[in-house]
């Protein structure tokens, strides 16, 4: 039987990498898009390379999301069943530093794609992923956000998203396109970039344990998030492209947490004991067993404007698509602790 293509924006990226090995699996043929850089970029995926069962499906392609001319090439030759648009400048403080270039990938990139399903006449032969994202929710005051939830973004990068977000809907309902939007609550892994908040508590305190780093500086303690692991979020990426019919779906855990309760429960797992003194900017966590500053806080990592408060309801996706997230927080945070003991240098 001929293989399912995929072809994947976003590939070096944490979610690229687990939904390759995941299609793989699933005996796709799956061609990653990555974009031109200084330094290789590949290490999330080169470890495809070493499975002989699947090496000889996946296929790196070089494109970016600025450039149609390159995403309508790629389209052309790999000839996909399925269309996954994971690339995105994807960090929220740095979308404040780079608005335009945010926009510019986040939602032009998006209508890129779709422009070029709709021009090339394969609104019948491919099925479209949108990777959308609960910062669309922004300063929502709703206890549970769900797909009825209305948008209040609170970065360039989440209104960004919402852009892209209403221009899968538009390509759906003007052009008949198969387009979904996934509204995806944040999911992180071993594998997630170093600068989001969950791999730099865990990569800090065990640097710190081990002797390699002697303090970690965070921002905001007290926002919540709705954590999952990234393992299960991809597998719904490609669940949503299997039904009869396109839909958007909110994918969380219900689950909520402060920044400061992940630095408790994961500093705890390492070995440590520790205590909370000061306010503000001058809240500090102290090693209980020597009286040395293991966690401050810094200006620069807070950000203009705070999405306080993300819990999501998943009903819909439970219902619908038969899906429950399997990995909780606690397992989450020992694989992170786990991979970063194995990979200290
Ligand atoms: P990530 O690790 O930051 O990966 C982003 C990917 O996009 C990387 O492969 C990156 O390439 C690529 N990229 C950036 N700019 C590009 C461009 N101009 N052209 C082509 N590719 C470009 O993000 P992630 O955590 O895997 O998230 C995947 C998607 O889901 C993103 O769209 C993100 O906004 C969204 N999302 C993520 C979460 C989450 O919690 N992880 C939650 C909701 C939604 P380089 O490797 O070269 O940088
Ligand atoms: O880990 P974060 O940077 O993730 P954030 O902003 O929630 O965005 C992630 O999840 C979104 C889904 O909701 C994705 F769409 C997006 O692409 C990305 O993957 O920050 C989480 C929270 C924030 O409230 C932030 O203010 O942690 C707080 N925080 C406190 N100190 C910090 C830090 N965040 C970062 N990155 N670095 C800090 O030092």
């Amino acid at each position: 039987m001929k293989k399912k293509v995929a072809l994947i924006f976003g590939v070096t990226g944490q979610d690229g990498a687990y939904l390759s090995k995941f299609l793989l699996k699933k005996r796709y043929k799956v061609f990653g898009v990555k974009r031109r850089s200084s330094i290789i970029n590949t290490q999330r995926i080169d470890d495809i390379y070493k499975d002989i069962n699947v090496r000889s499906d996946f296929i790196l392609r070089y494109g970016d999301l600025s450039d149609s001319s390159s995403i309508i090439k790629l389209i052309e030759e790999t000839k996909p069943n399925e269309i996954y648009n994971l690339a995105a400048q994807s960090h929220v403080n740095v979308s404040f530093e780079v608005p335009e270039y945010s926009a510019e990938i986040n939602s032009l990139g998006a209508l890129r794609i779709l422009e070029a399903i709709k021009n090339l006449k394969l609104e019948k032969k491919v099925k479209f992923y949108q990777a959308g994202t609960s910062e669309m929710f922004g300063k929502t005051k709703e206890k549970f956000q769900s797909e009825k939830t209305p948008f209040y973004p609170a970065s360039p990068y989440g209104v960004s998203k919402c852009f892209a977000h209403w221009i899968t809907i538009n390509y759906r309902e003007a052009y008949n396109i198969f387009a979904c939007n996934g509204i995806l609550f944040n999911h992180e892994s071993p594998i997630r970039g170093e600068t989001f908040v969950t791999k730099k508590i865990i990569q800090g305190l065990v640097r710190i344990k081990k002797g390699h780093q002697k303090k970690l500086f965070l921002g905001n303690l007290y926002s919540k998030r709705d954590w999952g692991h990234a393992r299960d979020y991809v597998e719904i990426m490609w669940k949503m492209l299997q039904q009869k019919k396109p839909n958007d779906y909110v994918i969380g855990t219900g689950k909520t947490f402060m920044i400061k309760e992940f630095v408790n429960k994961s500093a705890k797992k390492i070995g440590f004991k520790i205590k909370w003194i000061g306010k503000g900017i001058n809240e500090k966590a102290i090693d209980i067993e020597n009286g040395k500053v293991l966690v401050e806080c810094k200006k620069r990592y807070f950000r203009p404007v705070e999405v306080n408060y993300l819990k999501a309801n998943a009903k819909k996706a439970k219902k619908l698509l038969n899906w429950s997230p399997k990995t909780s927080i606690d397992k989450l945070i020992d694989e992170m602790i786990q991979h970063e003991l194995e990979n200290l240098s």
